[in-house]
């Protein structure tokens, strides 16, 4: 991160003649840090309260979060890396280049909300242009996306032409924008690590060398589950320490400075192609799992006043006083151009439209493509051969009869031959995972344990059906 000096008051200037930075954030970056971490607490506290008016769909709020997404969203590259985040990661949005205008407007089920135009939950976060891309309310469904994602850089720079475009078939919707060195973040909670997609995200991650950070938000508690009850021996950090390949980090979450300094580790370490990366960030839940949740049912005021005394918020006040970064009266301003913001922005959305009712439809189906129409007419006769469309003519000639397996491996086939994106994944669907063997000839193959994707593997390359889990 480049060191700016845009400090005005004398304490600020004074201490960037020294040049310090913190952990290569600058005193201007913090300040904007505080900023958005800020917004994120508050944009929580405002819905929260329009959810009690019943003028919002839902909550969750990612308070006590939001030190660590701060770093992590500064410490990569908006629109650039692939996003996968959870719904605590509001401050990482925000930071990412969300506004705060377009997660009420997601609040309110808008019609002119970006991400999903009133479709999807609230707290499910979805910017295309910032590439952070939507998740389903199953916990940690999104880590597999998510190492699909980082997969798919690496294999545009072996495959290129996979990326283009081609006009005249469904090709030409492609819209792909590759570098080379994109790093892909995902993000769970430290009761999702007891997940089966997670321990499976970070065997592939480990096994392809895959350029992706898992970030673990361990607020300790998965609703009312403890860590200690969830995780066995209650630390992730030292249940996943034996992977291969990866950078490690643990960190405290609340500390921004030590979080980015944490991130920005772990992306480089990705960026250079070296391998993935695993945060692991203690941080608080200072409010209930949720507005449907009452912690006070579970959870001690002893415990919970400890909480407290961690709240990044409090404790980033505390730091850019103690630093000299902000005064207590640049701060008061500060916050009350946030405030104002976020009135502003909840009258706009309170007002905004809802989605049309004839809308109902829209992003349901293709609005260019009928499947019922007879272009999709299918005949099939007793000999067991398909013929496409009803107006084609009919042979007499007997054809041998083809199995299932057959045509799912035909059409694997001509898909494979059309569109260089079609990569075979699954277990055991390799022809021989041990390529060597079939280089040499020393075996014919198997073509998976169906026999569906026999001799793919032979045609295109081990690339598309590789070994492993393949
Ligand atoms: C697969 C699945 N199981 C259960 C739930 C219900 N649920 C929603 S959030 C949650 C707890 C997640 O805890 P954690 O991963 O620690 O994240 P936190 O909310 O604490 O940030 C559960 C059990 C769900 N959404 N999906
Ligand atoms: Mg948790």
């Amino acid at each position: 991160m480049p060191n700016r000096h845009h400090g005005k008051s004398g304490a600020v200037a004074e201490a960037n003649k020294a040049g310090k930075t913190y952990e290569g954030l600058s005193r201007q970056q913090l300040v904007e840090a505080y900023r958005l971490m800020y917004t994120s607490r508050k944009l929580d506290d405002r819905e929260i309260m329009l959810k009690r008016q019943q003028k919002i769909f839902f909550q969750i709020s990612g308070a006590g979060h939001e030190a660590v997404l701060v770093a992590a969203a500064l410490a990569m590259k908006p629109g650039y890396d692939w996003f996968f985040p959870y719904y605590r990661d509001r401050a990482l949005c925000l930071a990412l280049g969300a506004t705060p205008y377009e997660m009420l407007l997601q609040g309110v089920g808008s019609a002119d909300d970006p991400s999903s135009g009133g479709r999807q939950m609230p707290s499910h976060w979805g910017f295309k242009r910032l590439n952070v891309v939507t998740q389903s309310s199953c916990t940690g469904t999104q880590v597999l996306h998510a190492v699909g994602c980082a997969e798919v850089a690496r294999y545009l720079i072996a495959h290129p032409r996979a990326a283009e475009k081609v006009n005249g078939d469904y090709r030409e919707f492609k819209d792909v924008m590759f570098y080379g060195d994109e790093v892909t973040y995902v993000s769970v909670g430290d009761g999702t690590t007891s997940e089966g997609e997670f321990w499976e995200g970070l065997n592939a991650a480990a096994n392809l060398r895959l350029p992706i950070v898992f970030l673990v938000e361990d607020n300790g508690y998965a609703i009312s589950v403890p860590v200690e009850v969830n995780t066995a021996g209650g630390n992730i950090s030292r249940l996943v320490s034996g992977f291969p390949n990866f950078h490690f980090e643990e960190v405290d979450g609340t500390d921004p400075v030590a979080s980015y300094g944490a991130m920005s580790r772990a992306v480089a370490h990705c960026r250079a192609g070296v391998g993935p990366s695993f945060v692991h960030a203690h941080v608080i839940r200072p409010y209930s799992h949720s507005l449907s949740d009452d912690e006070k049912l579970y959870r001690p005021d002893v415990e919970r006043q400890r909480d407290a005394e961690r709240d990044p918020i409090t404790r980033m006040q505390l730091f850019l006083l103690r630093e000299g970064i902000l005064d207590e009266k640049a701060i008061n301003k500060l916050e009350k151009e946030v405030d104002t913001d976020l009135q502003d922005a909840t009258d706009r959305a309170l007002a905004a439209a809802l989605p049309a009712p004839e809308s109902v439809k829209q992003y349901l189906y293709s609005p260019d493509l009928d499947p019922t129409s007879q272009a999709f007419d299918t005949q099939v006769s007793t000999s067991g051969e398909v013929r496409a469309s009803s107006d084609v003519p009919v042979s007499d000639k007997k054809v041998a009869p083809k199995t299932m397996a057959d045509l799912i491996n035909a059409t694997l086939r001509d898909e494979m031959k059309r569109d260089e994106r079609l990569v075979v994944f699954g277990e055991d669907v390799a022809d021989c995972s041990r390529e060597e063997y079939l280089r040499q000839k020393m075996v014919k193959g198997k073509g998976g344990v169906f026999k569906l994707t026999s001799g793919l593997q032979c045609d295109f390359g081990s690339s598309l059906t590789t070994s492993g889990r393949r």
